[in-house]
């Protein structure tokens, strides 16, 4: 299969671009060819985007978000077939791949509701017989760049709000998973998507990119992905005065503490740590326990670790998918002998699997370590793959520094019965997502999602905050004395 870029409605011929190859991780198999678009590519689809965003501005809001119920629609009556695709393309097992395109169906119908809300507020004016107003603005053409882990839910926390607002939009999806663009475009063409309000150019970020950042028609960036390229995206995006919401790294932890229900614990720290393989966002890589409860909580995890089954993702007795590619898998290995250096005590796991078929996939064993340090290069790094560190500590207070000692900010959790510390808690763990009681993943689509310190720059993903992205704010002033009445100045 060769994947072309959907520009204007309509699917791109192949010309002699290049192209590079998509795999799946679970078997090392060709899936398809996907198009490394040019400079060109990409102007012409800002151009698309620009001319059908005049008459999209337009249309109603509720007509808009129309189209979203539609889409969501669709892919509810195609949910085992989107799912099927997404662990193909990406490896996590199918039913967390489920999970994700429920998420995408979930923000279909919670954004198709704002269509016929995306309020704004009248305030009283200064002024007699004037009415003042600020109102939500459409702004223009928004650039999506969307990772890998979440082939379709990032995709469609950021598109979704940029269509019921008003916007046209271009996504450049991750090269590794391209598939799941496709499905979406074809699922824009199905619902008959008014032609360059959707449309998708695959390629790589220092060209696709870098020529979407730098378009003068290009008004906001979205973006998720790494600390590293994110960087990139504000400094490139800061020099040409674009709006940029970025959404980064994550080092999540797990505080339990001595009055934790320590069973519970173990099912939230083995969901959020190896689920997806280790590779969220909001994956949980380290685990903050109370001196009391350690011994039991180690051995309680390595059991509990025990019958987890690798293996390819497809299969519904598999709990562990591999990960990405071969890159990632040097990476995390990368980090377990750095663990090893610093002496950190290896419980289990540690090492890359090679054995028999699963040799030809990416698959990495779940990793435990204990008595890590909280400033070694193990805590204090994203890992981003199924390796939990466990670092020991006496006191509530000494856990919510610890927590908070990361450059990262995106989520955290504690497991204790003590309502004080749940509610301190609360309010002292600097993330921008805390759980009680479970575990960092399982953001549900209708609440911020985003982080502090490096993890973001103040903007949210999901929610009715994502409309802040999409949207610009606009006072309007409707003066109905018949004189001229100016403000600040006295009138009278
Ligand atoms: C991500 O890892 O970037 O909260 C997104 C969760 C999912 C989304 C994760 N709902 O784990």
């Amino acid at each position: 299969m060769i994947l072309n870029n959907f520009i204007n409605g309509v699917w791109q011929d192949e010309t002699k671009a290049d192209y590079t190859e998509v795999l799946n991780p679970a078997t090392g198999e060709k899936i398809a060819d996907v198009r490394l678009s040019t400079k060109e590519d990409v102007d012409f689809a800002v151009a698309a985007a620009k001319e059908a965003q005049k008459k999209w501005a337009l249309v109603p809001a509720p007509k808009r978000a129309e189209y979203l119920y539609a889409v969501g629609q669709l892919m509810i009556e195609r949910k085992e077939h989107l799912s099927q695709v997404l662990t193909t393309e990406m490896g996590k097992v199918i039913e967390e791949a489920r999970g994700e395109v429920q998420e995408g169906i979930d923000m279909a119908f919670y954004m198709a509701g704002e269509g016929r809300r995306l309020f704004g507020s009248t305030v009283p004016s200064e002024l007699e017989n004037k009415f003042a107003m600020s109102v939500r603005a459409p702004i223009g053409v928004v650039g999506l760049i969307t990772p890998w882990n979440f082939p379709v839910a990032i995709a469609t926390w950021k598109s979704f709000p940029a269509i019921v607002a008003g916007n046209t939009f271009l996504w450049k999806p991750a090269t590794e998973t391209p598939m799941m663009a496709y499905e979406m475009a074809k699922i824009f063409e199905e619902v008959d998507l008014p032609k360059g309000v959707a449309n998708i150019v695959f390629g790589s970020g220092s060209t696709v990119g870098t020529t979407m950042i730098e378009h003068p028609d290009v008004k906001v960036i979205s973006f998720t992905g790494s600390t590293e390229t994110g960087r990139h995206v504000a400094e490139l995006g800061g020099r040409h005065l674009k709006k940029v919401s970025l959404e980064m790294g994550g080092k999540n932890a797990i505080i339990v503490m001595d009055d934790a229900n320590v069973d519970l614990a173990v099912e939230g720290i083995l969901w959020s740590a190896f689920g997806t393989s280790g590779q969220r966002c909001t994956a949980c890589s380290r685990v903050i326990v109370h001196k009391d409860v350690k011994e039991e909580l180690e051995q309680k995890l390595l059991t509990a670790m025990e019958p987890l089954t690798i293996g390819n993702g497809l299969d519904e007795s598999i709990k562990i998918g591999p990960v990405i590619n071969k890159k990632a898998l040097e990476k995390i290995d990368g980090y377990v002998q750095i663990g090893q250096e610093e002496g950190a005590k290896l419980l289990s796991g540690g090492k890359v699997i090679s054995d028999g078929e699963l040799a030809k996939g990416n698959y990495y064993a779940p990793t435990l370590f204990t008595d890590v340090k909280w400033d070694s290069r193990l805590a204090q790094e994203e890992v981003f793959g199924p390796v939990i560190s466990l670092i020991e500590v006496a006191s509530l207070d000494e856990a919510i520094d610890v927590n908070n000692s990361v450059q990262f900010g995106l989520s955290s959790s504690i497991f204790s019965q003590d309502v004080n510390r749940i509610f301190r808690a609360q309010r002292d763990l600097d993330t921008g997502i805390v759980y009680i009681n479970a575990g960092t993943t399982g953001a549900e689509i209708h609440l911020p999602f985003g982080g502090t310190k490096g993890t973001g720059n103040g903007h949210r993903d999901s929610g009715v905050a994502a409309l802040d992205v999409y949207t610009e704010w606009k006072a309007v002033y409707v003066d109905y004395s018949g004189t001229l009445q100016r403000a600040q100045i006295d009138n009278n």
